[in-house]
């Protein structure tokens, strides 16, 4: 099929993906290479839909978010996966146009970037008629945001670090899918504003100025290893203990910045003790928490009647702005 015929127009659906070993810092900023692997579950109904189109009344690249044109900053990130996949697909003049729509509050700690650069990145190749493998197009979405090469896979991924200066070998592949083990993920949404400092700002300056960094980022290949064994046994205890370490590994290495980067607040700690409480009560809990002050809960599905409760108490104590509850969800794809 030639160029001019081929229909240039794909939706695409990826899914937010919450890491239980944590990507903090990078070894090529350029190209989002991280220092060292992570592990994640990828979620469902926290998606993202994106439309990409390369049609011939696109009058220059353009990115509706939300219902709302995006800032220079924004559409460069896009566009850092669109230009390798047009200057494939011989539609490098071709400008783009994008609608992006998520089920997330955009950057309010919930890996909206991950969903929509993996949805980016699925849709653009199939507009671009390109087909590509799942693990390179897991490469391609890294370029746009790094955490976004875990959700090209349902279910477990792990993002292996690589070592080759052009990052072919930097990304994700499938561990265990979404039906492998039926954990429920709760997320006490302390805030659904947009977070202050980037991803991308805070880990440049914890690897500037954290005299934590070389020990956090030392600490991960046996905590990926860990896990791995952990999820592949479905051993929540074992699971439990290497998520919470990796969590708080990786927030003792941001408040160790200079100045530091305090992405917690008192409700996410607030949180954080009622899961204590409830793991000392016998429920099967543990948290994880990222670059924004929400708590993500992790747990089996009979302890889900008890974490509901607690955090609706929460809710009603004006603590928590609400709950989001979910589960394992499935690989990027593309939508008819
Ligand atoms: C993660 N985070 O593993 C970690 C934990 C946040 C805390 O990946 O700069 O948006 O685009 O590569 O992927 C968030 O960082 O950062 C992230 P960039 P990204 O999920």
């Amino acid at each position: 099929m030639s160029t001019l015929t081929r229909t240039r127009r794909a939706t695409a659906r990826a899914h937010v993906n919450i890491a239980l070993v944590k990507y903090w810092g990078k070894r090529d900023v350029a190209l989002n290479l991280p220092a060292a692997g992570s592990l994640s579950l990828t979620l469902d109904r926290l998606h993202t839909t994106t439309t990409v189109s390369f049609e011939d009344d696109n009058a220059t690249d353009a990115l509706i978010l939300d219902g709302r044109p995006v800032g220079p900053g924004v559409l460069a990130k896009a566009l850092r996966v669109v230009d390798p996949l047009r200057r494939r697909a011989e539609l490098a003049e071709r400008p783009v146009s994008i609608i992006s729509d998520n089920t997330v509050p955009t950057a309010a700690g919930l890996a909206s970037s991950a969903s929509g650069l993996a949805a980016l990145t699925v849709a653009t190749a199939a507009a671009c008629g390109l087909d590509l493998a799942p693990t390179e197009l897991s490469a391609l979405a890294r370029l746009g945001s790094g955490s976004a090469c875990r959700s090209l896979f349902g279910g477990f991924a792990r993002w292996d670090a690589g070592t080759r200066a052009d990052g072919i070998d930097s990304c994700a592949r499938p561990l265990f899918d979404q039906r492998h083990w039926d954990l429920r993920v709760v997320v006490a949404l302390v805030s659904s504003a947009k977070k202050k400092a980037s991803s991308t700002d805070g880990m440049g300056h914890t690897r500037a100025t954290s005299p934590y960094h070389g020990a956090f980022v030392g600490s991960v290949d046996a905590d990926l290893d860990a896990a791995e064994a952990a999820i592949g046994a479905r051993d929540f205890s074992a699971l439990a203990r290497v998520a919470e370490r990796s969590c708080l590994r990786m927030h003792a290495d941001m408040l160790a910045a200079d100045p530091p980067l305090a992405y917690l607040r008192c409700q996410s700690w607030r949180v954080i003790e009622v899961v204590r409480e409830l793991q000392a009560s016998g429920a099967a809990v543990f948290f994880s928490a990222d670059a924004g002050p929400n708590v993500k809960l992790f747990c089996l599905p009979e302890s889900l009647g008890p974490v509901r409760e607690a955090l609706a108490s929460l809710v009603d104590e004006g603590a928590l702005e609400g709950t989001i509850e979910t589960r394992p969800g499935p690989d990027a794809e593309v939508l008819p």
